[in-house]
């Protein structure tokens, strides 16, 4: 026993050392107040949305989203046509500043969850694969919730 918490203790140090001095990564971001809209079981089809903060000093671009409870997801805009319609178009990616924080929201940039695979219960969590192309994928769980 003695031995094993003697072995055990440089490593965890070392480790704790490693980890508070190493700055943030290039890159790197963090997602806030991720949620998707709850709608009737025959809709088929929603919209996710959240913040994305970039604290880096490096802009990255959000380049896909997927979801398990969707057969597709779109990331899309909203555009005002000339007769004064909302209109929304897909796009091929997101930027997001260095230092900068992308919102997505309803009226504006948002994410389209289309083929539901399960019904959009309020309360529920929907895990969303989110893929930057330099800091990489992470996963975001979005609640479910009403407006
Ligand atoms: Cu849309």
């Amino acid at each position: 026993m003695g031995m094993m918490k003697q072995a055990f203790l440089p490593i965890l140090s070392s480790f704790l050392l490693f980890a508070c001095s190493t700055p943030p990564e290039p890159g790197s971001l963090s997602v806030s107040d991720a949620w998707v809209r709850a709608v009737p079981p025959a809709s088929g089809i929603t919209a996710a949305y959240m913040t994305i903060l970039n604290d880096s000093e490096v802009a990255d671009t959000l380049v896909s989203v997927t979801c398990d409870v969707s057969r597709v997801v779109e990331m899309h805009a909203v555009e005002v046509t000339s007769e004064g319609a909302m209109r929304m178009h897909r796009l091929k990616s997101i930027p997001v500043d260095a230092g900068g924080r992308l919102t997505l929201a309803p009226g504006g940039e948002h994410l389209m969850l289309i083929g539901l695979q399960q019904p959009m219960q309020v309360g529920v969590y929907v895990p969303l694969k989110m893929t930057f192309r330099k800091s990489g994928t992470q996963l975001v769980m979005a609640r479910i919730r009403k407006e």
